[in-house]
């Protein structure tokens, strides 16, 4: 079993800086030979080298912004995914920003078009072009990768391949009302906060997994933006959102996935290195590294 370790230094896809500083962070702390100790082979060679993009050749299409830099990005993320889940190896995609799974997921679904996808975040990541506010792509990779919302030739790459039912969401609590709407019309099917609460972490995985993968036979895309735990675990990340995930729910969503014995592809995104005190860059960056532990089967007995 091989893992290989996609570092994507990449904040285009929104307006803070350090973003693309979190990759070089959770390698620096001790990643791979983590990963080694749990019994992967693990290959990574470098963090990816991607081309940039004067401002100024980059205006904003619509209210999109840096949208030619984010899908030249994420078609050489798509590229390196792919190949890496082709070969038979593990894709560990460390952002960076969320706009990034654009890539990752297009590459998954290239290997494996039957992947679902468990997106593990604060925000739902699904406006689109029409619906956002901040024009920033980080907030709408999945209405790309659903093809919804207007067609742009700049994203041509990028197939629709992500079936509505194919995706589904926990931790979420911070919702635009335009993806409110999405979410509705297209029945996406989500667990908030308020299902954690209520059914406990434990049995929103099941149902989780109960609805993209009812026979447990299709691999499954985790991918997990940082921002899903509760900033007091994970408090270096660009859009912090109170009553997030505790650090057990955090991990525990990793080892459930890490137990079916289906997971294909592994991201890990925003974490920000360059937002709050040392300390709490520290507590973000570990913990982001024992989530990748997590879903890569370490346990606890
Ligand atoms: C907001 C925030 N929904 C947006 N999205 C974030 O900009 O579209 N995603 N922070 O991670
Ligand atoms: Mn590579
Ligand atoms: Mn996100
Ligand atoms: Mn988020």
């Amino acid at each position: 079993k091989t893992a290989a370790i996609v570092g994507c230094p990449f904040r285009g896809g929104q307006p803070k800086l350090g973003v693309d500083k979190g990759p070089i962070h959770l390698v620096e702390a001790g990643l791979v030979s983590q990963l080694e100790e749990l019994g992967w082979k693990v290959q990574f060679d470098g963090h990816h080298q991607f081309e940039s993009l004067a401002a100024e050749s980059d205006p904003p299409i619509g209210k999109l912004k840096n949208p030619r830099l984010v899908s030249k990005v994420c078609e050489s993320v798509a590229q390196a995914v792919g190949g890496h889940a082709k070969a038979g190896q593990l894709p560990v995609t460390l952002g960076g920003d969320h706009s990034l799974a654009m890539g990752t997921i297009s590459g998954t679904l290239d290997a494996y078009p039957d992947a679902c996808v468990v997106w593990v975040d604060a925000h739902a990541d699904i406006n689109t072009s029409e619906t956002t506010d901040s024009g920033n792509i980080h907030g709408m990779p999945v209405s790309f990768l659903m093809g919804l919302g207007e067609k742009y030739s700049e994203f041509s790459w990028i197939k629709p391949a992500l079936r509505t039912d194919r995706i589904v969401y926990i931790g979420l609590r911070d919702i635009d009302s335009g993806e409110k709407r999405l979410l509705r019309e297209n029945g996406i099917k989500a667990f908030s906060m308020h299902e954690v609460d209520r059914y406990g972490i434990g049995r929103v995985v099941e149902m989780a997994l109960d609805h993209v993968n009812p026979k447990r036979d299709r691999p499954v895309h985790l991918s997990f933006d940082v921002d899903a735990l509760d900033p007091s675990v994970a408090p270096s990340t660009g859009t912090p959102v109170r009553g997030g995930l505790t650090f057990r729910e955090g991990h525990y969503i990793c080892e459930a996935i890490h137990e079916t014995g289906l997971l294909v592809a592994l991201d890990l995104m925003e974490v920000n290195p360059s937002l709050a005190d040392a300390e709490s860059v520290r507590q973000t960056v570990a913990v982001g590294c024992s989530l990748v532990r997590s879903a890569l089967g370490e346990t606890l007995l």
